[in-house]
């Protein structure tokens, strides 16, 4: 049984959402690094991925797989019936190229905006403004980027929902990316409510991001 670390309204919702895919069963353990236990499996999510960022995934065997696109990809690679990836070898080279985008510009951006001291020592409250403005804006430049060199037929991976749909619907949630696309990339927009709308996504969606 597979475990995975992570909690409400992460990045952990995308791994869930490619293990109902793939019809694969796990168990979860609610943990972030903005949660402090006891109401929290931090101590036990630090164990085993010192960075204590979520999505984290174990293995029964303690295996331990972090990186949203790294657990993504393996997952896809495992079963390859599941659709994740693709089998054709350039097709899935794209959607491995739209992953490690995802994770390596907008996701890595996010990470800045959401803890700019790691970056900038003890910044102001004026410095802190101007990283918010201009790092969102560079995050929707990245996304309007992704939209144009990455276009649906009709999901992003191709013919079946996959990997690369599960990311994008995921990390385009935070830091007004959604707003901006509505009206910057409204195909992109539309794309990314129909991947969410699906059966096995919505019931995901719902757990991490119920409506009032
Ligand atoms: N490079 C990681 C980034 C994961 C990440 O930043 N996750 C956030 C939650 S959505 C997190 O755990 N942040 C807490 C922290 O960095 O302290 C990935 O692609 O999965």
């Amino acid at each position: 049984m597979l475990t995975l670390y992570g909690t409400k309204g992460s990045g952990s919702a995308a791994i869930e959402a490619a293990l109902a895919v793939a019809g694969v069963a796990y168990t979860t353990v609610d943990a972030a690094s903005w949660k402090t236990p006891p109401d929290s499996g931090l101590d036990a999510l630090r164990r085993v991925n010192p960075l204590a960022q979520i999505p984290t995934l174990v293995d029964d065997d303690g295996l331990v797989l972090s990186e949203s696109a790294a657990i993504l990809i393996n997952l896809g690679l495992v079963h390859p019936e599941s659709g994740l990836l693709a089998t054709e070898p350039k097709r899935r080279a794209q959607q491995i190229r739209g992953l490690v985008y995802i994770a390596a510009n907008c996701y890595a951006g996010i990470g800045i905006l959401d803890f700019p001291d790691r970056w900038y020592p003890d910044p102001d409250d004026a410095v802190k403004e101007k990283m918010q403005q201009r790092g969102k804006a560079r995050l929707h430049e990245l996304w309007d980027l992704f939209a144009d060199q990455f276009p649906a037929a009709p999901w992003l991976s191709g013919d079946r929902l996959g990997a690369l749909d599960l990311l994008a619907a995921t990390v385009s949630k935070w830091s007004g990316a959604r707003q901006h696309l509505v009206a910057s990339r409204p195909a992109f927009s539309a794309l990314l409510a129909r991947i969410e709308s699906g059966p096995r996504v919505a019931a995901v969606w719902a757990r991490h991001w119920p409506r009032a």
